[in-house]
């Protein structure tokens, strides 16, 4: 486990004007929201996240999908942003440009306090028609599952990116832009394995940028412009802040 920052990492950050961040399900980990690869438990022990994050099954099983979305929904929103969270907010103030870019569906980066964060696979608290794409905030739990759009009576569904649909175009050409253009790229608490998300570090670096990898997997390492760094996001990154706040 890190115990403290690399100096060469803390001072690309200092000189950095355009600093990128992607945050994974491990940034929401301490905040007690399962990541992806932790093992399913309960009633979905029995599903991989990808057997149900998709078109195909929502197609298959639409009123099961919709209720493991409704239990991750309850949970999402009845957790706290964590100390990690609150330092990549914090982190906003103290450096010349951040563009932060999640994989996660959580929205506590907001919560949190980050103006903008480009959420590449939507937010799980959004709910819209599967077919106009109108969104609604409120809807009847009471009845069918999903419930039908007030509209036109087709099934509401979860706004999130499913395995097999495309990023909002929008919303991934500003995170590709970042990478290219910022000098340090972090890439925290994500295993790196879902696409086109996990090449985004891989495109910073080939731009020229300080690559910093943080999450509970790697193997603790440093080279030129790459850093390994295996350490929980809700200690590491206060850490950051509180190294480039001082003067
Ligand atoms: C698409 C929303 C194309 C839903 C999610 C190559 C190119 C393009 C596509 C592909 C490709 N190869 C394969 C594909 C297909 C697929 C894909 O990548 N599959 C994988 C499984 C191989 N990609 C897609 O389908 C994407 N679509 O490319 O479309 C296309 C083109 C034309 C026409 C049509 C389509 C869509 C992908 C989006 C899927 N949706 N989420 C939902 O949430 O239900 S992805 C999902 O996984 C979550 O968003 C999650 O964030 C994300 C990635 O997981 P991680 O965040 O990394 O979490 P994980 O559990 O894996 O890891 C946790 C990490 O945290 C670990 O490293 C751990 O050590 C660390 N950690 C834990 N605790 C802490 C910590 N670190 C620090 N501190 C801690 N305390």
């Amino acid at each position: 486990m890190t115990s403290s920052l690399p100096t060469s990492l803390v001072a690309a950050l200092r000189a950095a004007r355009r600093v990128a961040i992607l945050t994974g399900a491990g940034v929401s980990a301490e905040s007690g929201i399962p990541t992806f690869r932790d093992a399913q438990s309960g009633l979905w022990a029995t599903y991989r996240p990808e057997e149900l994050a998709s078109p195909e099954a929502f197609r298959r099983n639409p009123r099961l999908v919709w209720e493991w979305y409704a239990m991750r929904r309850a949970a999402v929103l009845a957790a706290e942003p964590n100390a990690g969270h609150v330092a990549l907010a914090e982190l906003e103030r103290l450096v010349p440009t951040l563009t932060l870019i999640t994989q996660n569906v959580d929205g506590l980066h907001a919560r949190a306090g980050s103006r903008d964060p480009l959420e590449l696979h939507g937010n799980i608290t959004k709910v819209r028609c599967s077919v106009e794409g109108t969104f609604y905030a409120t809807w009847a739990e009471d009845g069918d599952l999903p419930p039908p759009c007030p509209a036109c009576g087709a099934p509401l569904r979860p706004h999130v990116v499913w395995f097999g649909e495309q990023l909002p175009t929008d919303v991934l050409q500003q995170a590709w832009h970042a990478a290219e253009a910022c000098d340090v790229f972090l890439s925290i608490g994500t295993s790196g394995l879902v696409e086109p998300a996990a090449s985004l570090p891989r495109v910073a670096y080939s731009h020229g940028a300080t690559v910093a990898t943080i999450n509970l997997d790697v193997r603790e390492r440093s080279e030129e412009r790459l850093f390994y760094l295996h350490a929980r996001s809700g200690v590491l990154l206060p850490q950051l802040v509180a190294q480039l706040a001082r003067a």
